[in-house]
C-alpha cells in the first residue's frame, strides 16, 4: 500500500511583499503547503488575530518577513510606528511559534541595524556593539530584539528560531512610493516620471552613500537554503560581496541608462544621505553554502523596471 505523506505546512509572514512574492515564484520547489500572507490575511499586530492565524494553519515551519519597512526618509520621520509595530509583530509571531511547536522560523533583520561606529567589514559577531545610525535608530532597535527574543526562546525552551541579516533589497513587487519606498524603487519610479515629463531626474542627497544591494530573488533562494539547509542558530548575514558595494550616484546612473535618460540626472543635497555605508562581509555565507551566483544588479535592475512598467497600475507606489 502507498504511505500516504503527509505534506507539511510553511506560513511565510509578509508574503504578499517583495520578498515573500520572490519566495512564492520558487513554491513549486518548495515541498511544502505554503501559505503567503499579508495584513489583510492577519494583523500580526494584534495577539488573538495572530494565534487565531496559527490555530488555523497549524504552520510546521514559518519564514518570517512581515514588518513594518520603509527606506531612509520613512525612517527618519516615523520613528514611533516603526518600533512598535515592529517590537509587536515580532513578539506575536514568535509567541505563537512556540505555543504552537513550530519547527523552524526563519526571521529576518537588516544590515542597516548593525553599529553605525564600527569596523569594516560589519560581521555577524557586532550586532550589539554600539548605538545604530540615528536616522532608522527605531526600526534597528526593533530588529535587534528580534534577534534577542530569538535568543532567549532558543536558550529557554529550544526551540529553533533564526534570524538572517539582508543587505539592502530590490527586486520585483516592491514599494515604488516616491517617499516611503527605498531607494532602488525609488529612483525607478522617479526616472519613469522624469522622463515622461522631460524633467530633471533628481536624486536625493550627494550620491556618495555607499551599499550593497541584493537582488529578491537571489534572497528568496538564499532563505530557503536557510530553512532548509542551515542548521546553526546563530544570524547569518545574507549579502552580495563587499566588490559588488555601489555608489547612490551608479546607481542612479543604472537606472537612468536603462531609460535612456542619464543625460538628466540631478543630485539635491537638501536631502540628507543618511548612512555612508555598512560594508557588510557575506564570508560565513559562502563558508556555509559554497558558491553562489549572485545576479548582476544591471540585470536585476532591467527586470524590475520592466515589471515595474508593465505593473505600473497596480503596484504599491
Ligand atoms: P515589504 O515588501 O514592505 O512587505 C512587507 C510585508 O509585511 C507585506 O507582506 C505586508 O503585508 C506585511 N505586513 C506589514 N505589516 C503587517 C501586519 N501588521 N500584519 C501582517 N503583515 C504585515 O517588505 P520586504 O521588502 O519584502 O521585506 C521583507 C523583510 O525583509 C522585512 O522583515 C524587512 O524588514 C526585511 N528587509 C528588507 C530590506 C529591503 O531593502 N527591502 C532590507 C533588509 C531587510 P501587506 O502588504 O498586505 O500589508
Ligand atoms: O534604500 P534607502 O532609502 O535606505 O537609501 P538606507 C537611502 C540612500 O539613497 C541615501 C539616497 O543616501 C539617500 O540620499 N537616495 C537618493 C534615496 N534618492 C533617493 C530616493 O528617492 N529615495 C530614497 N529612499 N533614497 C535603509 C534603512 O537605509 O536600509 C531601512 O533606513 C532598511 O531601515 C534599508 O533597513 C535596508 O540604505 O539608507
Amino acid at each position: 500500500m502507498f504511505q500516504f505523506i503527509m505534506k507539511l505546512n510553511m506560513l511565510i509572514t509578509g508574503g504578499t511583499g517583495m520578498v515573500g512574492q520572490s519566495i512564492k515564484k520558487m513554491q513549486e520547489n518548495i515541498p511544502f503547503n505554503c501559505y503567503f500572507l499579508g495584513s489583510k490575511d492577519c494583523d500580526l499586530t494584534n495577539y488573538e488575530e495572530t494565534k487565531k492565524l496559527f490555530s488555523k494553519i497549524k504552520p510546521d515551519y514559518v519564514i518570517h518577513l512581515a514588518a513594518c519597512v520603509g527606506g531612509l526618509y520613512k525612517n527618519m520621520n516615523n520613528k514611533v510606528e516603526m518600533f512598535e509595530k515592529n517590537i509587536l509583530i515580532n513578539t506575536h509571531v514568535l509567541k505563537c511559534c512556540y505555543e504552537f511547536n513550530v519547527k523552524k522560523c526563519v526571521c529576518c533583520l537588516s544590515t542597516c541595524i548593525f553599529p553605525d561606529k564600527i569596523t569594516y567589514p560589519i560581521d555577524e559577531t557586532m550586532l550589539h556593539n554600539g548605538p545604530p545610525h540615528d536616522s532608522n535608530d527605531a526600526y534597528a532597535y526593533a530588529k535587534r530584539m528580534l534577534e534577542k527574543h530569538c535568543e532567549f526562546y532558543n536558550n529557554n525552551f529550544n526551540t529553533n528560531f533564526v534570524c538572517v541579516i539582508p543587505t539592502n533589497i530590490y527586486g520585483t513587487h516592491d514599494n515604488y512610493n516616491l517617499e516611503d519606498s527605498h531607494v532602488i524603487p525609488g529612483l525607478i519610479h522617479k526616472c519613469y516620471l522624469a522622463k515622461l515629463s522631460k524633467e530633471k531626474f533628481v536624486v536625493k542627497g550627494t550620491g556618495k552613500p555607499l551599499r550593497q544591494f541584493i537582488y529578491s530573488n537571489d534572497l528568496a533562494k538564499l532563505i530557503l537554503w536557510v530553512a532548509s539547509s542551515y542548521k546553526s542558530k546563530e544570524s547569518i548575514i545574507l549579502s552580495v560581496g563587499e566588490k559588488e558595494e555601489v555608489s547612490i550616484k551608479e546607481v542612479a546612473i543604472i537606472i537612468a541608462k536603462i531609460y535612456d535618460y542619464e543625460e538628466n540626472i540631478e543630485f539635491d543635497t537638501k536631502f540628507s544621505d543618511g548612512q555612508y555605508k555598512k560594508t557588510a562581509s557575506n564570508k560565513k555565507l559562502i563558508e556555509n553554502i559554497g558558491e553562489f551566483e549572485f545576479t548582476p544588479i544591471q540585470v536585476g535592475v532591467q527586470e524590475s523596471i520592466q515589471w515595474f512598467i508593465s505593473n505600473y497600475n497596480n503596484c504599491r507606489k
